[in-house]
């Protein structure tokens, strides 16, 4: 991949690349159409599948996590995609158990991985950051784009991209989302039809949260907590992880909720763990 890239720099052919877990969805499928809006119909859009191990805790679904390699590899021809990267364990983390001689380095952004999603999953964001790292500097991108559905997520990689000077332009796509307004997401496979149909409370609630807002201008964070929590309690197999209301540039809580402020949540429906977020 490194010499291919390479090969396509030198003949000056701009490289976009689309970072993904795989078991593509409309989603992610978005995400390689913008990059090959942003790379044009000469330059390479490259998406890598890779479930990464080391952005999971021990607890978490990494064995189970959907994988359709086939399914996925249709897709991405029809979407018009040049390069299809799916690393093995073994390449991007090689012996990373053994002692002293395997894989020990890692990136880790201290500020904004602290709240929210890594608060619920300490060492995410550790995986997200460092297997992104390699993955620029495998593929040697000039933009990446990453979707807003992770909106924390993009928040970091956009620090990271900041502060260590990697030399890629960072785009974050808009969430795409189901007819019935859940958001668009590999984990969506685990829920079966009742579950499905009661995981629809996240955007319920954000559309509580912002019809709220509309109306009253400005409202205390604890109060818009106090009502999506009530929205998450009245469906019997939801149970809510956390929401927070924030600055969507330096994702620091508000106490005083009002226009542009950022919303985000996870709410386990049954055990799968769901996330959405959007700008009130
Ligand atoms: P994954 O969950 O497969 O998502 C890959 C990319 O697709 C991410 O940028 C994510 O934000 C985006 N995405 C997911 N659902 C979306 C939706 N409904 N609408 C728009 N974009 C969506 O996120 C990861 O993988 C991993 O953490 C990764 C960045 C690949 C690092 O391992």
């Amino acid at each position: 991949m490194q010499r291919l890239a390479k090969k396509w720099r030198r003949a000056g052919e701009d490289i976009g690349l689309v970072p993904t877990m795989g078991y593509l969805h409309e989603g992610h499928l978005s995400l390689a159409r913008a990059a090959r809006k942003r790379v044009g119909k000469r330059g390479r859009v490259v998406v890598s599948i890779y479930v990464n191990p080391t952005q999971f805790a021990p607890t978490e679904d990494f064995s189970k996590y959907p994988r359709d390699l086939k399914r996925d590899l249709k897709l991405l021809r029809e979407c018009g995609v040049d390069v299809v990267f799916t690393p093995k364990d073994a390449e991007m983390y090689p012996d990373r158990s053994a002692v002293p001689t395997g894989f020990s380095t890692y990136v880790i952004e201290e500020n904004l991985s602290q709240r929210m999603e890594g608060a619920s999953r300490p060492a995410h964001f550790r995986g997200v950051t460092t297997v992104v790292a390699k993955l620029f500097n495998i593929v040697r991108p000039d933009v990446a784009v990453f979707g807003q559905k992770d909106f924390q997520q993009a928040a970091i990689i956009q620090r990271m991209v900041r502060d260590l000077d990697f030399p890629v332009r960072i785009i974050v796509a808009p969430t795409v989302r189901e007819a019935d307004g859940l958001a668009m997401s590999s984990r969506n496979k685990y829920l079966e039809d009742d579950l499905r149909r009661q995981a629809t409370v996240l955007r319920r609630a954000i559309d509580m949260a912002r019809a709220a807002v509309k109306k009253s201008r400005k409202i205390s964070a604890a109060e818009l907590k106090a009502n999506v929590e009530k929205i998450i309690e009245s469906v019997p197999d939801a149970r809510l992880d956390y929401v927070e209301f924030f600055d969507p540039e330096t994702l620091v809580p508000v106490t005083e909720v009002s226009g542009g402020v950022q919303m985000a949540l996870a709410v386990f429906v049954g055990k799968t763990r769901l996330i959405d977020n959007e700008r009130l």
